[in-house]
């Protein structure tokens, strides 16, 4: 009964494909046989019966492996880290003197040079330096002299430096008794000039002429 029933299938179907052979696609594998149902198009008919399953087919070939996927979101944020160990001192910094001391003053390497405007005498400007904790100006090299003489040009008065040759004339040393390594004298001096010229003043020019001691000068200090 099930042979003559799977026989009346099989007609069927070679009916159904000889009828639409130039219209339809017939892909016959082994024992399986897939149908595009086509035709003369009409109305729909009533739908048929489920028919009966049939045999399992050959396992198919791998197929090719897919191309990888876009990579995912980041995750989020992990938890703060420790905090890091101390660095190093960094290298100390120029000196912003320059800009605070303006135009009373000038920083030169660690030294600065600044003034209060007042004038005195070599005794009174020695006096008023030490009261503020710092030295009449006495340059040590062509950048000190420099300072002092721009500060000095500010005011348009010369200063006493901190040299002199009162201990014995001719021999000119700094106040802590240090002789001169640097000198800038102005052509011609020191003179000694009528015999009691033991303080030293610094011209516009940054050239140096021994003076009286008695004379009153811009008041300099270096600290
Ligand atoms: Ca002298
Ligand atoms: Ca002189």
């Amino acid at each position: 009964m099930h042979f003559h029933a799977f026989h009346i299938l099989l007609l069927g179907m070679s009916l159904v494909r000889e009828y639409s052979s130039s219209q339809c696609t017939c892909e016959e594998k082994a024992n399986t046989c897939t149908f595009i149902p086509c035709g003369i198009p009409g109305s729909n008919g009533l739908p048929g019966r489920d028919g009966k399953e049939g045999p399992k087919g050959e396992k198919g070939e791998l197929g090719l492996r897919g191309t990888q996927g876009l990579p995912g979101k980041a995750g989020p944020s992990g938890p703060k880290g420790e905090k890091g160990s101390v660095g190093e001192r960094g290298p100390t910094g120029l000196s912003g003197g320059q800009v605070l001391l303006f135009p009373n003053g000038m920083t030169v390497g660690e030294k600065i040079f600044k003034t209060e405007g007042s004038e005195g005498n070599f005794e009174t400007s020695k006096a008023a330096c030490s009261q503020a904790g710092g030295l009449l100006a006495s340059p040590r090299n062509s950048a000190e002299n420099s300072a002092i003489q721009q500060i000095a040009a500010r005011h348009k008065k010369m200063p006493f430096l901190g040299i002199n040759d009162i201990q014995t004339e001719g021999t000119f040393k700094h106040l802590n008794g240090e002789a001169l390594g640097y000198s800038n004298w102005a052509s011609n001096e020191p003179n000694n000039s009528e015999g009691i010229e033991d303080c030293v003043e610094i011209h516009s020019s940054g050239k140096w002429n021994d003076k009286s001691c008695a004379e009153k000068r811009l008041i300099i200090c270096e600290y």
